[in-house]
Order: C-alpha cells, then sequence, then structure tokens
C-alpha cells in the first residue's frame, strides 16, 4: 500500500465493547437512491466496515430491515425509513451540502438525511469517521452543515506533468501533454477529498502555459472526463485560464477587456465549456502578477477584467475567482519605500464594491507568499462589498517542501482567529471568509494542493496530515488542531493510543520546530532563489522581488511604520495598526516584519534579537532530532512500510536543519560581531 489508501486505509478496531457496539448496528445496510453519488457512498460504507469490523454490511433492498441497520438517503429519495426518522424541521434546517444523522431506537437504525446526494456522502463519512475513532454511535441526533461554501483545492498542475512547487511527484492527471485518465487515481483521489469536505477543484496551475489554455476549447472532452469523475464525490471542476487566451487562439488580437469582440470570445467559450460540463465552476484567474498578462495593459482595472469574465459565466452559474496575489516583481531594491506587503490592498481596496455578484476574490492569508510567518493580510476588513475566499498552501513551498514535517493547522487556525476589527470587536478573518460578516453570496476558502503521483499522495507520509487537516478545517473552522491530528492519525495508524500521542506530538510541536530553525521572527525569506529550500540568508536580498531583510552589521528587520517606513502598517485596522505600528507592542514573532532593530534590541522575551536567533536555532535543530529519536519509538508499532517512509524524511531533516542552524547562526555572528552567551561554536 505505501500509504495510497491514506485516511481511508479504515485500519481494523480493536475488540471490546466499542466494537461489539458497532457490529451490532452495522451488520445491514440499505440505501436506496439510485443516485451515483449515494452509490458511491453505500460502497465506501461496505469497504469501511468489512476492513474496521471484519463482517459485510449486507446490503437490504426494498422492505425494511428486521434486525438493526444503517440507513441512509435524500430526504426526497422515497426512502420509509428516512422519511419517518426526519421531521420537517431537520429537512428544513439541513441546507445544500448538510445531513442530519440520528440513531432511532424506536426504528432501529442510525439514519442519515440529506437534501443533496452530496449531503448523505458526507454523512456517510461523517459516520465512518466516528467508528474509526472509536466514538460511541448509539445516541447520535446531529445536523451538521458545512460552515465555508466553497471549500476548494488549487492545483498547479502543468500539462507537461510537471507539479509548480510540488513536492510528491509529477501530475496525476497530466503527463507530457496529455491527460493520464488514470481513471482509477483521479477517482481514489476524489474520495479522499470528498470524505475530508472538498467541493471543488481546480486542475491547472494558475500559471496558465500554451497548451492549457485549450482547455477550454480542444480539451474539453479529457476535461469532462474529469469532472464526471469527481462529480460523483461531490466535487466541482474549476480551470485556471490565461487572461490572455482569446489572443492565444489566434481570433482575437487584443484582451482588452472592454473590447466587444474579447467579451463575446469569452462568452462563447463559456458556453462550450457548460456545453460539455453542465455543471461546471468556474474560471481561477492570476492576472498582471508575475509576468501574466492582466488588465493593466489596456489600462484597464482589476474589476474590468474580473466583470469581463464574470459576465460570461453569469448565465450558466459560474463563477471567477480573481486572485488578489498582484504584485510588481520587478520593483528596485534599493528604493526603501516600495513595498511588496502592501500591493494587494493597495490594488483591490479601491475596487471593493466593483466586482460583479459571482466575483470571487481570493487572497493569499498573508501579504507576501506563504512564509513560514507572516501578519494576516490586511485586506481582510478591507473589503465590505466583495466577495471573498482566502487562499492557503497546503503544499510546503517555504515550510519544508515534504521533506521536513510542518503541519500547518495551528497556522491557518490562528490566521482564521485573527481579529480584524472590521466591525467591532469581534471579526475574526473566519466570519470574513464564511461570509457572515457581511453577508457574502459566495465565500470560502482555498488552497494550493500538496498531492502528487507519489504513491502515498503527497511525498512525507506526514504532509497528509494537512491535506486531511486543511479539509477538515475548511468544513468547520471550530474544530482544533488537536482534534483533527487526532481523527488523522486513528484513520491512517489505527486506535493504538501510544501511536497517537507520539505522532500528536511530533505534528502539533512542528510548526514551531520548524521556525525556529530558519527565518527569524517573521522576516522571512532567507532561502535558495528559485527553488526554494535551504538556507540562504542573502538568497533574495538583492533581487527584484521585494523579498527583504536589511541586514547589515548593525541591524535587521524591514521598517513598514508609518512614520519612517513604508506606512503598511496603516493598512490593517485600528487596534491592529497601533499594535504593528508600535516598537512597543509588535508581538516579538512578527518584530522584524514591521521594524527595523538593532542586534542588541531587547524582545519581549527578555532576549536580545540576536541571542534569540542564536537560541531558537541551536533549540531548533535539537529538536529536530528529537523528532526522529520520537519516531523511532514506534517502530514494530506502526506499519512497517509507513514508519520507514517517515524515518528517512525525519533522518533527512534532522540533519538539514542543522544545516540552516549553522547558516544562520554563523551569519548573523559575522555580521554583528556579537558573542554568543550560550558560548556554542558559531564559526
Ligand atoms: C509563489 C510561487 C509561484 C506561484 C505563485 C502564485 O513561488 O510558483 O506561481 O506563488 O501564487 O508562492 O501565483
Amino acid at each position: 500500500d505505501g500509504g495510497y489508501a491514506a485516511w481511508l486505509s479504515y485500519p481494523s478496531l480493536p475488540s471490546g465493547r466499542l466494537q461489539d457496539q458497532y457490529v451490532k448496528w452495522c451488520g445491514a445496510v440499505q440505501a436506496t437512491d439510485e443516485d451515483d453519488t449515494v452509490q458511491a457512498a453505500l460502497r465506501e460504507w461496505q469497504r469501511g466496515i468489512e476492513s474496521m469490523l471484519g463482517i459485510q454490511a449486507v446490503k437490504v433492498r426494498e422492505q425494511a430491515p428486521t434486525g438493526l441497520s444503517v440507513v441512509f438517503g435524500t430526504f426526497q429519495g422515497g426512502n420509509p425509513l428516512i422519511g419517518s426518522v426526519f421531521g420537517e424541521e431537520t429537512v428544513r434546517i439541513v441546507g445544500p451540502e448538510g445531513f442530519a444523522i440520528r440513531t432511532s431506537q424506536e426504528q432501529g437504525c442510525i439514519a442519515i438525511g440529506a437534501v443533496s446526494p452530496a449531503g448523505v456522502l458526507y454523512g456517510v463519512f461523517h459516520l465512518l469517521r466516528l467508528i474509526g475513532n472509536l466514538e460511541e454511535i448509539e445516541g447520535l441526533d446531529e445536523v451538521i452543515i458545512p460552515v465555508n461554501g466553497l471549500r476548494m483545492i488549487n492545483h498547479w498542475d502543468n500539462f507537461d506533468g510537471s507539479v509548480e512547487r510540488g513536492y510528491a511527484g509529477r501530475s496525476f492527471f497530466y503527463d507530457n501533454n496529455h491527460f493520464t485518465n488514470d481513471v482509477e487515481r483521479i477517482r481514489d483521489y476524489a474520495r479522499l477529498m470528498s470524505s475530508a469536505g472538498i467541493n471543488a477543484i481546480a486542475i491547472n496551475n494558475v500559471n496558465v502555459h500554451a497548451l492549457e489554455t485549450l482547455f477550454i476549447s480542444k480539451y474539453l472532452p479529457e476535461v469532462a472526463s474529469i469532472a464526471d469523475q469527481f462529480r460523483v464525490y461531490g466535487i466541482k471542476l474549476f480551470l485556471s485560464v490565461n487572461f490572455a487566451g482569446p489572443m492565444h487562439e489566434g481570433e482575437v488580437c487584443t484582451a482588452d477587456p472592454l473590447d466587444l469582440g474579447v467579451r463575446k470570445w469569452w462568452q462563447d467559450t463559456a458556453a462550450g465549456v457548460y456545453a460539455a460540463i453542465p455543471d461546471f465552476g468556474g474560471f481561477v484567474v492570476k492576472a498582471d502578477s508575475e509576468n501574466r498578462p492582466g488588465p493593466f495593459t489596456y489600462g484597464r482595472d482589476h474589476a474590468d477584467g474580473a466583470n469581463m469574465l464574470a459576465e460570461a459565466l453569469e448565465p450558466f452559474g459560474g463563477i471567477v475567482i480573481w486572485r488578489c496575489f498582484v504584485y510588481n516583481c520587478k520593483q528596485d531594491w534599493r528604493d526603501r519605500k516600495t513595498d511588496r506587503a502592501r500591493a494587494a490592498y493597495d490594488h483591490f481596496k479601491p475596487l471593493d464594491g466593483k466586482f460583479k455578484d459571482n466575483v470571487i476574490l481570493q487572497i493569499k492569508n498573508g501579504p507576501m507568499d506563504f512564509q513560514v510567518r507572516e501578519p494576516v493580510s490586511p485586506l481582510f476588513g478591507a473589503l465590505e462589498r466583495t466577495n471573498q475566499v482566502i487562499e492557503f498552501q497546503i503544499a510546503q513551498e517555504y515550510t519544508g517542501q515534504q521533506r521536513h514535517v510542518c503541519y500547518l493547522v495551528p497556522q491557518w487556525k490562528e490566521v482564521l482567529e485573527f481579529n480584524t476589527y472590521a466591525q467591532g470587536a469581534a471579526s475574526p478573518v473566519k466570519h470574513i471568509v464564511d461570509g457572515s460578516l457581511w453577508g457574502n453570496r459566495h465565500s470560502g476558502i482555498a488552497a494550493v494542493s500538496n498531492v502528487g503521483n507519489d504513491r502515498n499522495w503527497t511525498g512525507h507520509l506526514l504532509a497528509q496530515a494537512n491535506l486531511y487537516g486543511y479539509g477538515r478545517l475548511a468544513w468547520n473552522p471550530e474544530l482544533t488542531a488537536e482534534e483533527i491530528a487526532s481523527e488523522w492519525i486513528s484513520l491512517t495508524f489505527g486506535t493504538d493510543p501510544d501511536v497517537s500521542s507520539v505522532v500528536s506530538r511530533i505534528l502539533l510541536d512542528s510548526l514551531e520546530i520548524y521556525e525556529s530553525y530558519t527565518a527569524p521572527l517573521g522576516v522571512g525569506w532567507m532561502i535558495n532563489p528559485e527553488h526554494h529550500y535551504g538556507p540562504n540568508v542573502d538568497g533574495y536580498e538583492y533581487s527584484q522581488w521585494g523579498t527583504y531583510h536589511y541586514a547589515d552589521h548593525q541591524g535587521i528587520g524591514v521598517d513598514r511604520t508609518v512614520k519612517t517606513g513604508t506606512g503598511y502598517s496603516a493598512q490593517y485596522i485600528g487596534l491592529n495598526s497601533e499594535r504593528y505600528d508600535s516598537l512597543e507592542t509588535c508581538p516579538d514573532e512578527l518584530l522584524l516584519f514591521f521594524h527595523h532593530v538593532p542586534y542588541t534590541h531587547v524582545l519581549h522575551s527578555g532576549k536580545t534579537v540576536i541571542q534569540h536567533i542564536y537560541d531558537t536555532h541551536f533549540e531548533g535543530a535539537e529538536r529536530a532530532a528529537e523528532l526522529l529519536a520520537s519516531w523511532s519509538s514506534l517502530k514494530g508499532t506502526v506499519r512497517e512500510d509507513l514508519y520507514m517512509q517517515v524515518e528517512e524524511r525525519l533522518r533527512g531533516q534532522a540533519s538539514h536543519a542543522k544545516e540552516w542552524r549553522d547558516q544562520i547562526s554563523t551569519y548573523f555572528y559575522r555580521k554583528s560581531g556579537i558573542e554568543d552567551t550560550g558560548k556554542r561554536t558559531i564559526y
């Protein structure tokens, strides 16, 4: 297996009271809806039950089951048991993707009912998850509804089979400018995604190359067959499109969004897409960013660009997901007033309220680019009249590239909990992205995928926890990082409490450990240019990408204050703006993001900046080595093939963490000339 089944491996459960309970209820199953999705749920249920409990869930057809059973279906599907277990009130509140689940002693069944077949499927995955986590199932009575409407994955897969920022092999959608048509792999991927709650997937890179512009025309039949697979699992397919699409196919010689020929081209193209894929989700667009074409070329703004595409998709119910990752990647590093961090806000804040209501802005969680630590993007809170989704990166581009373990759920939680003060004292990001703060028509969460054709999907087996965790968090941001880790561990490795406590500790400590031996105090980058792996303090320092730390012999950090710096801190609202702008109140972990300080500056922790750098790097490397030691304690307990994969990665991480430690501490020792009070060897 090698990790292929991931969290759907359904490890067999220990015998005991709970197992008896499950066996008692799960011997028979009834799912009478003929719908493909409900039938897929039935297959999933039978597979899970057999694997976890070692029994067959016997399918009961028309007649009511005689003994105890599990029954699921849509409310309108006509199964009398579903009708008798759930009242009208439940049907009314369940919503398009939610489900109700109830153990009815009277009817002798555990029933799952939903409005949509996808809701039924989510309910079945839920019950399997409860069983896989040894939860009681005798007193169930809940209505469960996803908190976020859009729960999306963005693939950065290229038609040639490479994956931009992919760390788990190559694409399983494409190879060598062909579609792989790997039906089984794509189906298993859809199963995994829907079991984690994902309902939208964009299958190609936001950087759309020449041949990929043909996904919306010539290659529609192949795209449609992927959509057919996704549909069964409640997932809508999206495509990234090239803003200059009309020009690529040579029919129109401009991409000006106000040009009638261009508008017509997009309208016709959209019609063609919907003819092939009636439930097509919509377009994802990266425009005027990192050399991609966009409306700026024609003196138009991003509302013009997005609205033009929105108009084309509107008749079919499609949406445009327009990315706010727009900045100048050719800036002059000598100009200390230009600040890449400001860019998204400066571009999009003035456009608030100008987008059509089937446009959604996709905003990266931070103002820069998925660093291990950066503040939350100030655009959250600034757009009151615009649909928006947050964009996370599950792929570990800057967080160890799936060679280091870095469980990102705690980082995402922190971002979602961040209070923007946009509308009174309690305006956390999670209420902006779920649409509740401003009553948006569309809202939710998107994230860059971390999968590839590696046997275990994510390269590092423990990186599966990020993929699973992302989906679960998008479904319900109230789940804790601990709860998510614990679910994932049971579903992947089984319910042995020793395994659970060791793996859970590794996951939960990993982000802090990674942060401690890499770039310090929120300054970011310090990685090798282009591939972004491994330490290189000055790698981007004199480049045009806008990614600076400004370290010299006296101090370090980027002055983003109002008085002496770039003024970025003023993009935040009220207390946040004051807190970041002041050296006294700026939190330590973001100090160098907002301030340029001498190495001797004393942090809230009581340490100087330079001593903090030395200490965290030495401790971090030590703790990285301890991760390997803890994992080793599981040898013989965790399945051998899984054990070995992780051991190999943790070994690599332990030695790479030392390289980080040595380069960073040496660099700052030489720059500052200040001794380490810990008297460790720094060259
Ligand atoms: C950066 C990646 C780059 C992506 C870009 C994006 O380094 O490869 O194209 O983000 O989000 O993180 O468009």
